[in-house]
């Protein structure tokens, strides 16, 4: 097993300047301690924030194209720097080793969606009803971006953040998940090395202090959700995270972009390509060892090819490699803690108390510290209470249906709302799936699964997924304010709704 400090050495990282002893990194693959490091205390986020926010007030004024060039120069940097940040996302999550890849891939497709985007903050020119009017809107910067981000995509849920929010001229402030502190130190002074290239070319020095790092805990996460200086914060995590940081929020009329629960699932009808849909199954439900937000959960198949589909999925996830995730036929990595073993193990024995016939979710003993599961299939009765619930694990419950419409409300009947997917070749079922009355969710794919979206699209869900929308498409003007200007080129001062006020 490779220890930390090779691939460290290899980002440039030097850990002195971060070293406390108030969060412990530990490597989930094997248990070991990386480094012990400092938790900022609530006065230093405050003091950070207040950093972030002077540096707002001159990043606001730089013209985007340029701001654009800042984050042209950073997926730069991440191209440079891919192998060695890749293979600390494995190290700290426990993801395989091209999934690790894949995810700094991600942030350099962020980086130049954002790109791109610095030239595309358009607003709508408006027909004005007064003569000798015009209405246009215009996009300005918000202020200071927070971001909150989880374990299980420690790189590039903050990058699909950061990359918009610099291009729309906010400043960002990370609060990152307390059990991957190491990437988020790597992708910091990364990102600080993105700052030097473009001092280096471009004849104003950056407003310092545009990306401002948070090691710590909840209390960190609290002052982001409470200060007035940051406003707009996207948080990634548990529901029940999201529910105290909306509420924060909504004291304070602030705007939140959240990225909650997922319990996505899966209708396989009958006329769907059955070796496409054991493929994608597999990999939508072990891939990342069950630990992504659009992990599939539920699996809704039309009882005529239950049985054929069946002993495919169970050999499927018998056969899927175990394992080291630096190792390269490793498929499943271990889980990241013991607690999230626990968990899984608990939602195990709750869904035999419902009826269910479980098959796999046995720990596989490789070394002694690392929790390391064989993926689980389970096939449930009916859609009882543990499959209700996200359980952020390799656990795929099966649920039969006759008739397309029940299992379409079938599907929607949780209370997340997230990614979605539906195999089969009628295409009435397919459109009727993306239609309005089809799948609730915010993602609804045909055909693939619903893991391992791109960052073209806009990313995230509804009900308990939070309703907010990162990455792709127009997420970007929820980082922006719109201003709604009306110009008067008139010689009159003609009022709207034709009221008459003459002095
Ligand atoms: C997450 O699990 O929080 O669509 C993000 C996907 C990835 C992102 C997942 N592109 O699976």
């Amino acid at each position: 097993m490779e220890t930390a400090h090779p691939i460290l050495a290899a980002l440039g990282i030097d850990l002195t300047l971060w070293q406390g002893d108030a969060l412990t990194a530990r490597s989930p693959c094997d248990g070991a301690v990386l480094a012990r490091l400092a938790a900022a205390t609530p006065e230093e986020a405050r003091h950070r924030i207040d950093l972030a926010h002077a540096a707002f007030l001159g990043w606001r004024t730089i013209p985007a194209p340029r701001r654009g060039e800042l984050v042209r120069l950073f997926g730069n940097v991440l191209r440079e720097h891919k192998a060695a940040l890749g293979a600390l996302v494995t190290l700290e999550a426990g993801k395989i080793h091209s999934e690790g890849l894949g995810e700094v891939q991600e942030m350099i497709d962020i980086c130049d969606f954002a790109v791109g985007l610095s030239r595309q903050l358009y607003g709508l020119t408006i027909a004005s009803e007064r003569p000798g009017h015009r209405m246009m809107e215009t996009w300005h910067p918000l202020g200071v971006c927070g971001v909150i981000s989880a374990f299980n995509f420690p790189v590039a849920v903050w990058a699909w953040n950061a990359a918009l929010a610099l291009v729309c001229g906010d400043t960002v402030v990370w609060k990152p998940s307390e059990k991957t502190p190491l990437t988020a130190i790597a992708c910091h002074v990364l990102f600080r090395k993105a700052c030097a290239a473009f001092d280096a070319t471009q004849p104003d020095p950056l407003p310092p202090g545009l990306h401002q790092l948070l090691l710590g805990g909840r209390d960190v996460g609290v002052v982001l959700s409470e200060s007035p200086r940051v406003p707009v914060l996207s948080a990634t995590g548990s529901v029940s995270m999201g529910v105290d940081v909306a509420a924060r929020l909504a004291r304070r009329l602030g705007r939140g972009i959240l990225e909650l629960g997922g319990n996505n699932g899966m209708v396989v009808a009958p006329s769907a390509d059955l070796d496409l849909v054991v493929r994608a199954v597999t990999f939508a439900a072990v891939g990342t060892a069950g630990q992504r937000c659009t992990t599939l959960r539920r699996l809704i198949i039309h009882r005529s090819i239950a049985e054929s589909l069946m002993p495919r999925l169970e050999r499927a996830f018998d056969s899927v490699r175990v394992g080291n995730p630096f190792a390269p036929d490793t498929l499943v990595g271990p889980l990241i803690d013991e607690a999230a073993f626990v968990a899984m193990q608990g939602a195990l024995a709750q869904a035999r108390a419902e009826g269910g016939v479980v098959s796999g979710g046995e720990r596989v003993a490789i070394g002694a510290a690392g929790y390391y599961v064989r993926p689980a299939l389970v096939r449930m009765p009916a859609q009882s209470a543990v499959v209700a619930k996200e359980t952020f694990a390799p656990i795929l419950y099966v649920m039969t249906y006759d008739d397309f419409d029940a299992a379409v409300a079938l599907h929607n009947a949780v209370p997340q709302g997230l990614s979605s997917a539906i195999f089969t070749n009628d295409l009435r079922e397919a459109e009727y799936f993306m239609s309005a009355a089809g799948s609730d969710c915010g993602i609804v794919n045909v055909n693939i699964g619903t893991s391992g979206a791109e960052i073209g699209g806009a990313f995230g869900g509804e009900k308990e997924t939070g309703g907010g929308r990162e990455s792709g498409s127009d997420a970007w003007r929820a980082y922006m304010r719109r201003a709604t200007n009306t110009i008067n080129f008139g010689r009159d001062l003609p009022l709207a709704q034709g009221v008459r006020f003459d002095i």
